[in-house]
């Protein structure tokens, strides 16, 4: 199938640094020869922002949310996969924005619950709201800018192999309707949670923090957790995806090269893209 792999290289506003460094390293790695070696017509497009802008985390955050989603929304146009190679995950707001065309659910696996918001949050970082921002919890005037962005309702997303949360985040997690689904839950309710979630939407955004891998399986960044989940659990989670619903965009993001001295983690991460690559295939006509 048509693939765009769009990159954002920035961690925070900072260009290329820490997991900003990440999607050209997974690039250099060659992964899009690898997906074209499946059989894929690949395309790569870099999202910057203009060389004059200074990087403040949140406004630099949303800046490129902007321009993630009109990439996003061109990829669809032409007929691609997109998928999102970014150092953060807030770039996942863009990306709904970009597919944005009515019910479409997220499936989000992460180490963490990027469920904060501003007033639960005892770090600051703003990546650990992304999911929070998606689902129009916080956040709400500034991401409003974003093109075609509208709030996925909480009943229509899975939160997969969260196990390192913040206390009040983790009060609202159980508030809330977001399905959680941390390792050993996943392991044995994921079947259960996709006909349920089949139930509500038919199309899904995929979005992978890698930091939701086990560190034996490699470690991902300064986030890295115990406990996680193995590559091959979210190999075969990801071509359940794609028998049951249709992948409309995906995401590969938080991969800090620096902390991949054996490299582990970017093979995981070619295995990951290419099983998404297979996966959205599955429902796509044509290809
Ligand atoms: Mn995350």
């Amino acid at each position: 199938m048509r693939i765009q792999l769009l990159t954002v290289p920035y961690d925070s506003g900072h260009y290329g640094t820490r997991m900003g460094g990440g999607p050209d390293a997974l690039i250099a790695s060659g992964l899009p020869a690898r997906l074209s070696e499946n059989g894929h017509d690949v395309r790569c497009v870099e999202i910057l922002l203009p060389a004059t802008a200074f990087p403040a985390e949140a406004q630099s955050a949303f800046a490129l949310d902007r321009l993630i989603a009109e990439r996003v929304r061109d990829s669809v146009a032409a007929g691609a996969l997109p998928i999102v190679l970014s150092g953060n995950c807030i770039s996942s707001v863009g990306t709904l924005g970009g597919v944005a065309h009515g019910r479409i659910g997220i499936i989000w696996f992460d180490a963490h619950g990027d469920f904060n918001t501003p007033e639960t949050t005892i770090g600051g970082f703003l990546d650990g709201m992304a999911l929070a921002v998606a689902t129009g919890r916080c956040w709400t005037s500034v991401a409003a800018t974003i093109p075609g962005f509208r709030p996925v309702p909480e009943p229509c997303v899975l939160l997969v192999g969260a196990r390192d949360l913040d206390p009040a985040e983790r009060k609202l997690l159980d508030a809330s309707d977001v399905t959680q689904l941390p390792p050993p839950r996943f392991r044995a309710l994921f079947g259960s949670a996709l006909d349920d979630l089949a139930s509500r939407v038919s199309e899904v955004n995929l979005h992978v923090d890698l930091d939701v891998l086990d560190p034996a399986e490699g470690r991902v960044n300064v986030y890295a957790a115990p406990d996680g989940l193995r590559i091959d659990e979210v190999v075969s989670a990801i071509e359940d995806i794609g028998r049951r619903f249709a992948i409309r965009a995906a995401a590969l993001t938080a991969y800090d090269p620096a902390y991949d001295g054996d490299g582990r983690v970017r093979a995981a991460a070619a295995r990951i893209t290419s099983s998404i690559a297979g996966a959205a295939s599955l429902r796509t006509p044509g290809t």
